[in-house]
């Protein structure tokens, strides 16, 4: 058996088929079509087998913030495979790259989270959250202080707990979930609202809804509350800017543990290291994962802040929980490199500064055309939703799956953006130019008009 073979697309498309079950797929549809098998990728753009050049909008899947074909993340990697390729952060044992890096995030986030724990991926950063959340509360003496509050439509990975937390409903269907003591409120989506308050209003209404909440459970009972500071697989659902000051308030008021999760705001994407900082909360938890490592390698983790660590510290004893992958020392290497790579190319402050506001200025221009009901844009995170009627902002019928036409379209176009139903959605990499900007406004456009002639009546 060879480690890896050089195949015709067909011949690995029908290998994939036969032996490979793939994540969120419909694997029936998937069939009749077959899958795009990609080769490689070099600084924003991915290459199918076949050769085709599609500018990656997605980053991957949210995580290749420093964009691909990095040598030196490369090299940090083969280096640490050479040195320690494998040792574990338990039984009182610790490596350099875990050490080293845990002690660099510190550098880069608020003064108040000093600690991390190390995990596999944001599903399980998740997972330890809930974990941790609980044991606090347990070691304060209120082991009744149980239930998280979470929204609708947030999505906080796929594990048990995680996609408790997350608030989407085919994913608790398949499998009866949440499970106990994890309670849903409403997502801050202007848009998908009536619009009948102001945006100000109705982020002020979705945070005190978090309030009723906690009055409906018992101000006692509740542990913490977590929300994506702009929730990304939900839509980028970009609260009015009156929402995160309000939940703020409402956590501190009851003395609610606060987590931000930052899987994909975090490392950079709303141009700040996260977005507590866009948005100017102090989270207690701060879970992490894909820019991390700009996707490199898979390595995720949890801020904690010193309120929870030190009665971790002081009165936990074990805390038995814990992963194999907990700082695995290649994926702590290729993190080093790649948050030197970040500083040494200011590539936040180019988030921040310049190709962010470029970018947001022709993508929220696409909201003049006549498909498009509204455009947003933070940081190199956007988003524009679908509409068969702009003024007013009808939807397209589900089963004409506009959303789904446009990004096939888009793909056909050389351009890569996702659909989350009829919203699509939009994260570079860091790295783009202006020119791949506008490149990747131009195919937007043309994808916009070919899906406007394929969905008229
Ligand atoms: N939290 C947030 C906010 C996420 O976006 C996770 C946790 C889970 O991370 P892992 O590493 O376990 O996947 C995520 C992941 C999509 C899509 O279609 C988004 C994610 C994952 C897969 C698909 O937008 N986000």
């Amino acid at each position: 058996m060879a480690a890896m073979e050089k195949r015709s697309r067909e011949a690995w498309q029908e290998l994939d088929k036969g032996h490979h079950l793939h994540p969120f797929t419909d694997h029936k549809d998937l069939h009749a079509k077959r899958s795009r098998i990609i080769t490689r990728a070099e600084g924003v753009y991915i290459f199918e087998a076949d050769g085709q050049r599609i500018l990656d909008g997605m980053s991957g899947l949210w995580c290749v913030n420093a964009g691909y074909g990095r040598q030196e993340i490369v090299d940090a990697a083969t280096a640490q495979m050479q040195e320690l390729p494998y040792y574990n952060n338990f039984f009182q044992c610790a490596h350099p790259p875990s050490i080293e890096l845990a002690a660099n995030l510190k550098e880069v986030s608020q003064p108040h989270l000093n600690r991390v724990f190390f995990t596999g991926s944001g599903s399980e950063s998740n997972d330890t959250i809930v974990r941790m959340v609980r044991t606090y509360w347990d070691l304060m003496g209120q082991p009744q202080r149980h239930t998280i509050i979470s929204r609708d439509n947030a999505y906080h990975g796929s594990t048990v707990a995680a996609a408790s937390l997350g608030g989407m409903k085919s994913m608790h269907k398949q499998s009866g979930l949440p499970i106990p003591g994890i309670v849903h409120v409403d997502q801050p989506y202007w848009f998908g609202s009536d619009r009948s308050l102001s945006p100000a209003e109705f982020g002020l209404a979705a945070a005190r809804s978090i309030e009723a909440k906690i009055n409906e459970v018992g101000p006692d009972k509740v542990a913490a509350f977590i929300g994506e500071p702009i929730q990304g697989a939900g839509g980028v659902i970009i609260p009015p800017d009156t929402y995160w000051p309000e939940v703020q308030r409402i956590c501190d008021e009851h003395g609610i543990l606060l987590i931000s999760d930052e899987v994909i705001t975090g490392f950079g994407r709303l141009g700040e290291w996260f977005g507590a900082d866009y948005f100017g909360t102090r989270p207690d938890f701060m879970p992490f994962a894909k820019g991390v490592t700009s996707g490199y390698l898979p390595l995720g983790g949890v801020f904690v802040s010193d309120r929870v660590a030190d009665v971790l510290v002081d009165k936990a004893g074990e805390f038995a929980h814990g992963y194999t992958y907990s700082g695995h020392p290649v994926a702590c290497a290729v993190a080093l490199a790649n948050l030197e790579i970040l500083q040494r190319e200011n590539l936040i402050e180019r988030v921040r500064d310049d190709i962010g506001p470029y970018l947001q200025a022709k993508w929220k221009a696409l909201a003049e055309h006549p498909l498009v009901g509204e455009a947003r844009m933070v940081g190199l995170m956007g988003a524009f939703e679908i509409v068969r009627d702009k003024v007013t902002m009808e939807r397209f019928d589900k089963d004409q799956g506009a959303g789904t036409v446009f990004r096939d379209t888009a793909i056909a176009n050389g351009i890569c953006l996702r659909a989350s139903g009829d919203t699509i959605i939009c994260a570079p990499p860091f790295v783009l130019s202006h020119a791949e900007a506008d490149e990747l406004i131009d195919k937007t456009l043309r994808t916009l008009e070919q899906t406007r002639e394929a969905l008229a009546p």
